[in-house]
């Protein structure tokens, strides 16, 4: 079960850096992150729009958390930075 959304561009280094953060420092398996390649995808652009219709942001990496929605990897560097995410990966890692 994917508890963690991240659409993503292959060549974006801030969505680089949010991957990086989730599976090599935090540890989270890859089976509990749907990542999305964007730019790799036929509607990528209208999954793009509709993520920009859902919660304003424009940019990728465009994160969800257990269906809370994050933001970019500024926000997720931020909530790191605060401990936040480790409480929020909390109930994720424990399964
Ligand atoms: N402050 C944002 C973050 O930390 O996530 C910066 C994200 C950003 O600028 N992403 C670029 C983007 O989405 C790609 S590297 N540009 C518009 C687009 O690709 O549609």
């Amino acid at each position: 079960e994917k508890e963690i959304f991240v659409a993503s561009k292959t060549y974006c280094p801030y969505c680089h850096a949010a991957l990086n953060t989730l599976f090599q420092k935090l540890n989270v398996p890859k089976s509990k992150v749907l990542v999305l390649q964007l730019n790799e995808m036929k509607d990528g652009v209208d999954i793009q729009a509709a993520l920009y219709q859902l919660n304003g942001q424009r940019t990728v990496p465009n994160i969800y958390i257990n269906g809370k929605h994050i933001g970019g990897n500024d926000d997720l560097q931020e909530l790191r930075e605060t401990g936040e995410l480790e409480e929020l990966l909390e109930p994720i890692l424990a399964n």
